[in-house]
């Protein structure tokens, strides 16, 4: 493996993987999951947008918690470094190797284990992937709290462990508030099970918390007990006529028009209210990526900026009552001057398609600087102007979009060939103009490998010091997923 890929990092005091070990991993979980040859190691070692690469020569694919349980407690003892992953659609870089650590893979802990009509309690496996879970739901009447573009691959074990958002957190929360409970392996193998279905449970620490969004430095997350919401009435029918879109389109200047939007969401909010599901927005040059790449076609001609605005609910005429006089009501005030709304399946689909598949699109546009923002609202795309007017023709592509209705903005900077020169203008630069308005540097993704040095720039000396503090009584060995999340020490 290379130590001089990544020159700040130094391979951590860890033992490096000899015959016997592979026995014991081939003793606990048989030849078939248990692989060796850099071929089939090779998906593992590289993340979705090919930004970071390990050189990991074992993948270890248990089944169960106690399998789980046995190559941790085997790990912490020798300390063998392990890194923990899922579907590897993670954007930071957390969930591949940096240099040899073994992959624990959770993709064949995959088990739905039970599903309450009542309670919209769904309990599952970590490695279940979004998709499969939401197919598995919409047979009893329910749906996930979370949809993201990456459905189809990653594990709900990943989504927790990043504390994922998505396209819909607006109307149904953050995980944070739908994980009920969930069972994790310690580094050192004990099995602690916070896995309860309760509503509300206030005994004690909510150790739960520990785990989700702390990408996989805590612990490893092998179960969890989901809040699922129930689809709308209609979803049988709906599921073509559910969910109602209108695409809005605006002509005028970029600023001006950039307030129109915000006076849009705030109608959004207040008309739409309960119904509100989704309110997204992508600037030009993202659809552009899209239909230049993807060969997607854009519903409307060309505008500075797109909004996608969904609504969930549960009468099909009440809703699109809500909806129509919503609609009106922009029109009348002039805030959309070009707009098409739809129930059509068909359509909803194309037009999610080409929302979903944006990090697709710029992954072949070029080199990508991907920067995930959370800031005030009214703040929301200042950052893209700016960083414009910084880096000038030095940049292929700068474009902005994300989840208006949250306040977080993907601002992404894409360049014919990664230079240092190129980055040392962007970063710090994107950082600081975020602290200073008072943001987060990372909304939804997490810190995983790429962003540990910036975390400061959102997370005050104390809070650093205390999650720290944290790691080491939870993982004194530092086995669990090194290098990522937390800054070096100074
Ligand atoms: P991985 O990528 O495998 O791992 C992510 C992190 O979690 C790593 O640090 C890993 O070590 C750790 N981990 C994984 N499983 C476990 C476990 N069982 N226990 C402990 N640690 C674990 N993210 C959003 O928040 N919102 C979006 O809208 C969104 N859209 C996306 C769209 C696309 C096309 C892509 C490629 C990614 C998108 N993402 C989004 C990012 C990514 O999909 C999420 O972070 C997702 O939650 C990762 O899940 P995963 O199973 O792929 O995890
Ligand atoms: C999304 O909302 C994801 O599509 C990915 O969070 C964002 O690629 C990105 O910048
Ligand atoms: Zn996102």
């Amino acid at each position: 493996f290379s130590q001089d890929r990544y020159p700040h990092v130094k391979r951590g005091d860890y033992t490096s993987l000899d015959a016997d070990h592979l026995n014991f991993f081939r003793g606990l979980l048989g030849e078939g999951r248990v692989l060796t040859k850099p071929e089939d190691c090779e998906a593992y070692n590289v993340d979705w947008i090919k930004n970071v690469r390990g050189y990991s020569r074992c993948v270890l694919k248990p089944k169960t918690t106690e399998e789980v349980s046995g190559i941790l407690a085997f790990c912490n003892e020798r300390r063998i470094a392990v890194c923990p992953q899922g579907g590897n659609t993670g954007l930071v870089g957390g969930s591949v190797p940096v240099f040899d650590e073994v992959v624990l893979s959770t993709a064949l802990m995959n088990e739905i284990i039970s599903t309450n009509d009542t309670s919209g309690v769904l309990v599952c496996q970590a490695g279940c992937i979004l998709e499969s879970l939401d197919s598995h739901l919409a047979n009893h009447g329910l749906m996930m709290p979370l949809d993201l573009g990456a459905k189809g691959s990653c594990h709900i074990g990943g989504n927790v462990s990043t504390n994922a958002g998505g396209l819909r957190l607006l109307r149904y929360g953050n995980l944070q508030g739908s994980v009920l409970g969930l069972e994790a392996v310690k580094a050192n193998g004990e099995i602690l099970d916070c896995l309860s279905t309760l509503k509300k449970d206030n005994t004690g620490y909510h150790l739960k918390h520990l785990f989700i969004g702390s990408e996989g430095t805590l612990g490893i997350v092998t179960k969890v007990a989901i809040q699922c919401p129930p689809k709308p009435k209609a979803v049988n029918l709906a599921f073509l006529g559910e969910r109602k879109y209108i695409i809005l389109t605006f002509t005028s200047n970029c600023v001006d028009s950039f307030e129109t939007v915000l006076k849009i969401v705030r109608k959004a909010k207040r008309e739409l209210s309960e119904i509100l599901s989704s309110c997204e927005m992508m600037d030009e040059l993202t659809m552009d990526v899209v239909v230049s790449h993807l060969k997607l076609k854009s519903p409307l001609p060309q505008h500075p900026f797109y909004m996608i605005i969904e609504t969930h609910g549960s009468n099909e005429n009440h809703d699109e009552e809500k909806m129509n006089t919503f609609l009106q009501n922009i029109m009348d005030e002039k805030l959309v001057l070009n707009g098409t709304a739809t129930s059509e399946v068909s359509k909803m689909k194309n037009i999610w398609d080409i929302r979903e598949r944006i990090t697709e699109a710029l992954d072949r546009d070029g080199y990508v600087f991907k920067y995930d923002i959370s800031l005030p609202i009214q703040n929301f795309y200042s950052l893209v102007p700016a960083m414009q007017e910084r880096l000038g023709t030095s940049a292929k592509r700068i474009c902005g979009y994300g989840h208006l209705g949250d306040g977080n903005l993907h601002l992404n900077i894409i360049v014919g060939e990664f230079t240092q020169d190129i980055l040392n203008k962007i970063e710090p630069f994107v950082y600081q103009f975020t602290s200073q308005l008072k943001g987060s540097i990372s909304a939804e993704h997490g810190i995983g490998f790429r962003k540990p040095k910036y975390m400061h720039y959102s997370k005050s000396e104390t809070s650093i010091r205390l999650m720290k503090e944290l790691k080491v009584l939870m993982d004194p060995r530092g086995i669990l997923n090194p290098y990522k999340v937390l800054p070096e020490n100074k």
